[in-house]
């Protein structure tokens, strides 16, 4: 009898062979996500299961992502979605197909913007992270010896997701408590998170206050935030007048360390792509196949990294 009640127990997902685990993201052109899907594709191979990697630049094409999943037979996914407001129609289309599902960067809220807390998450630190992001900044203004109250900053903004708000908030209270005047902090709304709509917002920003000639610039990641740095530099501003720190730390921030002279972009606090894609495979690979079930919350830290350390950094982060 307990011979059949194992068999039974086990019997959903025998091998790990068996076992098919979707991985969804939002922006697939953006270093950051590939390198996720980088790390996914590791844990796959190492445990022997297959990954199914599904761009989702929309709300549609993130629910038909799980019926497709669900048609294949997959019993898990790992999403980070285009939209966290979807959130309790992605967990009702996650039901629907039998998957187990996990978010990753972006966390579902509900109709009230509350995180649904019983979706097991992976996020970064956004708030601490945007704490370093403004920290790295003030030093760099005290470094080169510039007048705080004179220093206009550009918010490059997504306010309609929660993590790129707190990363932003987490700059601002910084520079705040260093003496940065809240009139000079301007807001630069982009219309979606990548380079272009920062360059664009950040750019109007700028033609506005010709006044201001030394300029901090922060955003949600390395994009946004290399999006103003552009702009800045179509305005005619020199590299040594623009103290702009990303977060990410995937290509797009290396590209530009490596550059011959150094740009306005100063610094990136570095998160792990490694943690995001590889542990939360991993973890949901647990659950699928053992029903041990993740951790509600896990929130990553972040290192700062400039052109002179970012090597060590991705080193001592295990992304070499
Ligand atoms: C969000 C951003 C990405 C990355 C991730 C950790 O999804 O859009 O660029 O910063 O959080």
């Amino acid at each position: 009898m307990a011979g059949a009640m194992s068999v039974l127990v086990v019997s959903a997902v025998a091998a790990a062979a068996d076992v098919k685990i979707g991985f969804v993201v939002k922006q697939p052109e953006e270093p950051w996500f590939q390198d996720e899907w980088k790390f996914a594709d590791i844990a796959a191979k190492e445990k022997g299961f297959t990954l199914v990697k599904i761009a989702a630049e929309d709300g549609e094409k993130a629910l038909s992502a799980l019926d497709n999943l669900g048609a294949q037979g997959a019993q898990g996914v790992i999403i980070c979605t285009p939209d966290v407001k979807l959130g309790p129609g992605l967990v009702a289309r996650a039901n629907a197909n039998q998957l187990k599902l996990m978010t990753v960067d972006d966390r579902l809220v509900n109709s009230k913007g509350k995180p649904l807390e019983n979706v097991p998450h992976m996020g970064i630190s956004a708030t601490k992270i945007g704490e370093t992001v403004g920290q790295a900044i003030v030093d760099q203004i005290k470094a080169r010896g510039w007048n705080m109250k004179e220093v206009g900053a550009i918010r490059v903004s997504y306010d309609q997701l929660p993590t790129a708000k707190d990363r932003v908030e987490g700059a601002i209270s910084v520079l705040k408590q260093n003496g940065f005047l809240a009139q000079n902090i301007f807001d630069a709304p982009q219309s979606k998170t990548d380079t272009e709509a920062a360059l664009n917002a950040a750019t109007v920003v700028l033609n506005k206050n010709p006044g201001i000639k030394k300029w901090v610039a922060f955003g949600l990641n390395d994009e946004a935030v290399l999006g103003a740095v552009r702009a800045t530099e179509v305005a005619g501003l020199k590299a040594t007048d623009v103290v702009a720190v990303g977060i990410g730390g995937s290509d797009a921030a290396m590209n530009e360390f490596k550059k011959p002279s150094a740009t306005g972009f100063y610094g990136s606090v570095i998160i792990s792509p490694k943690r995001h894609g590889y542990e939360t495979t991993i973890n949901m690979y647990n659950w699928v196949i053992a029903n041990k079930e993740p951790e509600k919350l896990i929130l990553t830290s972040g290192k700062l990294a400039t052109r002179d350390t970012y090597k060590d950094v991705r080193k001592e982060l295990g992304l070499q």
